[in-house]
């Protein structure tokens, strides 16, 4: 073995005929198809001029072919960054100077928009679109298919995934082999995944939840997956009978929960729900497991860590808890001022350490030192209890996060954004409870004196200038923010006040 990560994950299928992904469009890929098109993009991108370890970043839409290229880096030595299709250019333009990434491979609709900063920065640019075409296919087609897998150590960067941060500026998870393929295989044995397993695949490729904890899963057992395009409601019920498995953020379960085609009839096949990114209400569980028999598996991750926790596979599922440490995790909670480690039912910060930990993040020692104790320990920024049968109940958030639908919104990011426009003196972004994203964005701005903010031309700098799913769903004007006697601004007031904006 001499690149653990691909030699594990994909090479060890290089001969195998089974199914890997099944489509919509009724086309199945094999193993072995999928492995030789993977050589064949592997070749590509050396033949361009990268060299291993150089990064390359991709803003594509869900795609074989994406998949392809992640398999390809892992074989080339590169570092694989995926980035959200719905950032703006204003946002790629950060990630893409930050990584250093020598090739962006992105919709050809995107590329002439793209050009300014790519030209810029001299980064190659190559295309692959949602139908199966693209520069990088047509290049592909003509490169030869033998490739010589690049030598890689356990060590080595596999992959650059970016979680924004409490600054407002987003950071890169310098995520290792090892970080990835331990947490795989971990995470196929706890959760039973074999060769014969289908998952309906129905989450984004390009966070943790859909790439490392669902495809890497796959590969590690030789199962397959039903890849679909995105989470559609119809899709899902056409293809929950050819399932066995589906992963999947809370809002999954709320919109399924809310169909009446949902039944047990409907998951007959099905063998396991897992439920993670998001707080699964403990309702939601009880409600699912009234109307199809199945207790959904609630498990715990980070981008930083990959996956820390999970419910039991064959012990008891709790709800409103997301199980215990993984094998070979290290979970404890500690007093965020002492530092000290508490005891059963005592609440505080969740650390962890293990080889799902990550290296650190891209370029920022100071704030890696900070949050990654030298002993190992990662400081999660989540607050909970270990309760007495070792189950983790994560209580709250110290960091300033809202998640919606599945996706990290930092307020700061907003408000410092909204602080810049004409006529706000300042302004307070709080995530309110929301029946189908589970919390969503709310902005509040305090007019400056002399012009009052033109909402309107807001909400269109916003939309130029940031990813659809981080609006704000409202904003509203204040006289002046709740403040402490610290001045800090107290959102707790903010979040009682607007938490039944859009209650249902
Ligand atoms: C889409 N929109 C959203 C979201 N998704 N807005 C806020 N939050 C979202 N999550 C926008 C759309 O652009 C659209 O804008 C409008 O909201 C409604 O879209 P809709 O069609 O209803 O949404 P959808 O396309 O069906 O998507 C909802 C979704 C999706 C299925 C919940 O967001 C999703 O797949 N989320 C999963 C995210 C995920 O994989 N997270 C894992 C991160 P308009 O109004 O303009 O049409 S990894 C992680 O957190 C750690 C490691 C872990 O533990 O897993
Ligand atoms: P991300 O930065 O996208 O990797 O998001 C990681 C964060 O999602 C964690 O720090 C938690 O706050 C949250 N998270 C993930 N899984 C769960 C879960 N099952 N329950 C509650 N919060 C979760």
């Amino acid at each position: 073995m001499n690149n653990p990560l691909y030699d594990n994950l994909f090479g060890v299928h290089a001969e195998n005929d089974d199914p890997f992904l099944y489509l919509l469009n009724g086309k199945t890929i094999t193993y072995k198809q999928f492995l030789a098109t993977s050589r064949k993009m592997a070749n590509t991108l050396l033949e361009m001029g990268l060299e291993p370890g150089d990064c390359v970043a991709i803003q594509v839409e869900k795609s074989p072919e994406m998949l392809n290229i992640y398999a390809a880096c892992a074989q080339a030595g590169l570092v694989f960054l995926p980035l959200n299709p719905s950032y703006t250019v204003a946002e790629l333009e950060y990630f893409i100077e930050n990584s250093e990434a020598r090739l962006i491979i992105c919709d050809e609709k995107n590329r002439e928009d793209l050009n300014t900063i790519t030209k810029k920065l001299g980064v190659l640019v190559e295309t692959l679109n949602s139908n199966s075409t693209g520069s990088i296919i047509d290049k592909a087609a003509s490169s030869p298919e033998d490739f010589q897998t690049v030598a890689r150590s356990k060590d080595d960067l596999a992959a650059l995934l970016y979680t924004s941060g409490t600054t407002g500026k987003s950071k890169g998870a310098m995520l290792t082999q090892t970080n990835l393929l331990s947490n795989g295989n971990t995470l196929m044995e706890e959760w039973q995944f074999s060769k014969k397993d289908v998952l309906l695949h129905a989450l984004p490729l390009f966070h943790t939840h859909g790439l490392f904890v669902a495809t890497n899963v796959m590969l590690s057992a030789g199962g397959s997956m039903i890849l679909l395009p995105k989470f559609n409601l119809d899709d899902i019920i056409k293809n929950l009978p050819k399932s066995s498995a589906m992963m999947g953020v809370p809002t999954f379960y709320t919109r399924l929960l809310a169909d009446n085609r949902l039944n047990k009839k409907l998951v007959n096949h099905m063998r396991l729900f897992v439920s993670g990114s998001a707080p699964l209400l403990s309702e939601t569980h009880l409600q699912f497991e009234k109307i199809t028999g199945h207790r959904i598996l609630e498990r715990y991750g980070m981008t930083e860590t990959n996956m820390n926790t999970s419910n039991p596979y064959t012990g008891e599922r709790r709800a409103g808890t997301v199980g215990r440490a993984l094998m070979g995790v290290e979970l404890k909670i500690t007093d965020p001022e002492t530092e000290k480690e508490l005891s059963i039912n005592e609440i505080g910060q969740i650390e962890v350490r293990g080889p799902n930990v990550f290296k650190g993040y891209w370029k920022l020692p100071d704030k890696t030192k900070k949050e990654l104790r030298e002993n190992g320990f990662f400081i999660t920024g989540d607050l909970g209890k270990i309760d007495e049968d070792g189950y983790v109940h994560i209580v709250g958030r110290e960091k300033d996060l809202i998640i919606s639908g599945g996706f990290n919104i930092y307020p700061k990011e907003l408000e410092i954004f909204l602080d810049d426009r004409p006529g706000v003196l300042e302004s307070a972004v709080i995530g309110v409870p929301c029946p189908d994203f589970g919390e969503t964005p709310v902005a509040i701005l305090v007019p400056s004196d002399v012009t009052p903010p033109d909402i309107a031309q807001i909400e269109k700098d916003i939309k130029k200038s940031i990813a659809r799913y981080k609006h704000p769903r409202k904003i509203v004007l204040a006289n002046e923010l709740p403040r402490n006697t610290m001045g800090k601004v107290q959102k707790n007031i903010l979040r009682n006040q607007y938490q039944t904006l859009f209650a249902s």
